[in-house]
């Protein structure tokens, strides 16, 4: 396993990625879209953790994110710190037709800061093809809170599959102008985004973006 700012064989940066959110999101889904980490992944049995290498091809050369993939022992109340140490980067993952996920991101999120300090994060509301989502664009203000990036993504539809790879690359290498330059190989769709939909659902969220945010938000959410 490639530790922090080890290469692999083939002198490719290589960074460990945690993924975390509550069981049921979407995380293994998610990691799986990439056929070529599938086909690599590697058991860790003492933290029962799955990880998958998966490279990207960017303008500055190729890229390695070792994606950390709990085998559910998360539902036992928090992961093992092993799982955390020397996390380089992050995605937070919940379900946006489960009010719930949404509601524990917070507790997700000061797990991993309490040992990954300073690390790029990009929260992800997963499942937005489904179409009775429970958590709205605008209900979504934690990353706001807290500065990290935010995406809606379906893991199933592959939409915006990139965009939380190419957020934290960019992070990690120090350079917004970073780009991909070719498409990594996914899985075909299991089903199909509603794209006038989504754009709906965009443009909802780049404008509760631009309104203050409330104080206590949070609350306001449960109501
Ligand atoms: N509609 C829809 N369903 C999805 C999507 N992603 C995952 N699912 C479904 O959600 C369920 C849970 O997915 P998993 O990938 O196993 O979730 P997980 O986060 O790995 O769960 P744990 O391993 O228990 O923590 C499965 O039935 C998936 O098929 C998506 O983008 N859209
Ligand atoms: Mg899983």
């Amino acid at each position: 396993m490639a530790l922090p700012g080890q290469q692999t064989p083939d002198n490719c940066p290589s960074f460990k990625l945690v993924i975390v959110g509550d069981g049921g999101t979407g995380k293994t889904t998610f990691v799986k879209r990439h056929l070529t980490g599938e086909f690599e992944k590697r058991y860790e049995p003492t933290i029962g953790v799955e990880v998958h290498p998966l490279d990207f091809f960017t303008n500055c050369g190729r890229i390695r994110f070792y994606c950390w993939d709990t085998a559910g022992q998360e539902k036992f109340g928090g992961l093992r710190d092993g799982y955390y140490i020397h996390g380089q980067c992050a995605i937070i993952m919940f379900d946006v037709t489960a009010r719930l996920t949404y509601k524990n991101v917070p507790t997700w999120h000061r797990d991993l800061c309490r040992v990954c300090e300073n690390i790029p994060i990009v929260l992800c509301g997963n499942k937005v093809d489904v179409k009775n989502r429970q958590v709205k664009a605008k209900q979504v203000t934690f990353h706001r809170k807290k500065n990290l990036q935010y995406y809606e993504i379906s893991a199933k539809s592959n939409y915006n599959f990139e965009k939380p790879f190419l957020y934290l690359a960019r992070k990690l290498a120090g350079d917004v102008n970073l780009h991909f330059v070719e498409s990594p190989a996914l899985a075909p769709p299991e089903v199909h985004i509603d794209i006038a939909q989504q754009a709906q659902y965009e443009a909802e969220l780049a404008q509760a973006q631009a309104l203050p945010l409330p104080d206590d938000d949070d609350e306001a959410f449960d109501n």
